[in-house]
């Protein structure tokens, strides 16, 4: 359908840089004139998702009500960036069934980097056992197989891995 937006959806481990390098990517579709809007799912965890935890069954959750506004906003021709974790290859079959136009990113970061960027101190918690079922730690990631991007924020520089977003886009049909 060449109304609907794209939804570009940025999965990977906490501290991978999903939502760092979808503010860039929104930032260059708002410049070129696109509707965008970024669904962050730590950010909805506040709102739409408040009260929602980290067993598989509120992740599922978590990922079935961001999927469903994605969907409402990109039928209307939004392009719409999700960032989330989103662990499960199952809940992103889930989405990707749900929504048209959708783009599977793996923002591919090795834990070792992420753990040292340990951004908001959540690896240490982590690791002492302050948090629970914690990605990549005490909770699972199941990689994308076959992701339709594949960004390496370790070896790449933010600027390139934009770059490599927005030709993917540029070469989508119907849109
Ligand atoms: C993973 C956790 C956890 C646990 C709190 N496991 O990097 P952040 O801090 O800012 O973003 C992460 C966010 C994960 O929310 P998502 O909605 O993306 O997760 S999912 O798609 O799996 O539903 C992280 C923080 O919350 N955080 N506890 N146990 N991340």
């Amino acid at each position: 359908n060449n109304s609907h937006g794209a939804v570009l959806w940025f999965t990977g481990l906490s501290g991978a840089g999903k939502t760092t390098t979808a503010e860039a990517v929104l930032q260059k579709l708002r410049e070129r004139g696109r509707r965008a809007e970024l669904l962050d799912g730590d950010e909805l965890r506040t709102v739409i998702c408040k009260g929602l935890g980290f067993s598989m069954e509120d992740r599922f959750e978590n990922v079935r009500r961001i999927a469903y506004v994605a969907n409402l906003l990109s039928r209307n021709g939004v392009d719409v960036l999700v960032s989330a974790i989103s662990p499960y290859r199952a809940m992103r079959e889930y989405a990707q069934q749900q929504i048209p136009n959708f783009v599977e990113i793996y923002v591919n970061c090795p834990l070792h980097v992420c753990e040292m960027r340990d951004v908001k101190g959540l690896y240490a918690k982590a690791r002492s056992g302050e948090i629970k079922h914690f990605t990549g730690v005490s909770d699972p990631y199941e990689e994308p197989l076959q992701p339709n991007i594949a960004l390496n924020t370790s070896s790449m520089p933010l600027d390139e891995n934009v770059q490599t977003v927005l030709a993917y886009l540029d070469q989508m049909k119907h849109r």
